[in-house]
């Protein structure tokens, strides 16, 4: 597999739409195939797993969330990520399994090698190249956000064990991780992500 899978992780708010954006226009104006995606969704399945997931209206149990979030995810590495790997682009992933382990497993509670388990079979194994965390305090992340969901209205602690998951994830495997203070502003945190994208391009 001769492509490039970058993810971009991170608490509510914290701009990885945004960054996706910014990262994507760059490298293709540079003349890359890039596929620009985002967890849950990818397809029609996974979308509507999607809107399952994030309607506040449904009470969802802890498990049924894991495995919904992994349905989505396998259905979405099967049709998207792998055949774009597999013909040499460059995919930029908003969330992948890393958002299971710290919102699933941190957050919510449930064991992180039953995750890491799960994580395995939905991906068929695939790691991200590079993950870029984009790291602020919670209630910065929270006050950007316009609108709230099932798992976004969650009470403030929820979304600390959040942010402190996922820099427990960075310390257990550091090479993979690049992480940007994403209190700076959109055109800081852009040029930070780049250089980490064109340094791993050209190892
Ligand atoms: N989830 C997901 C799990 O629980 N387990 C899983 O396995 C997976 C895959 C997904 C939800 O599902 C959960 C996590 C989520 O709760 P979502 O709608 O995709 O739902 O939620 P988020 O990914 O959190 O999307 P958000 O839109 O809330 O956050 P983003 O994408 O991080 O932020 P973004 O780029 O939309 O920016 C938000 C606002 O801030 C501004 C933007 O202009 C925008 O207005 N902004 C900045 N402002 C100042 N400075 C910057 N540097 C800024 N960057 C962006």
């Amino acid at each position: 597999m001769s492509g490039l899978f970058i993810t971009i992780e991170g608490i509510e708010g914290a701009g990885k739409t945004t960054l996706t954006k910014l990262l994507s226009e760059h490298l293709k104006n540079d003349g890359a195939d890039v596929v620009v995606t985002a967890e849950p969704g990818g397809d029609t399945l996974a979308d509507g797993i999607r809107k399952l997931l994030l309607d506040s209206k449904n009470a969802i149990c802890d498990r049924a969330e894991l495995l919904l979030f992994e349905a989505a995810r396998a259905q979405h590495v099967d049709k998207v990520i792998l055949p774009a790997l597999e013909r040499g682009a460059i995919v930029i992933c908003d969330r992948f399994s890393d958002s299971s382990l710290a919102y699933q497993g941190y957050a919510r509670g449930i064991d992180l090698e039953t995750i890491e388990t799960l994580n395995n079979f939905a991906t068929r194994g695939l790691k991200p190249d590079l993950t870029i965390l984009l790291d602020l305090p919670v209630e910065l992340g929270l006050a950007r956000q316009t609108a709230r969901d099932r798992i976004s209205s969650e009470q403030i602690n929820f979304h600390r064990r959040i942010r402190e998951g996922y820099l427990s994830i960075v310390r257990s495997e550091p090479e993979r991780f690049v992480v940007i203070d994403a209190s700076g502003c959109e055109k800081e945190v852009f040029r930070q992500a780049l250089e980490a994208v064109i340094s791993r391009r050209t190892r």
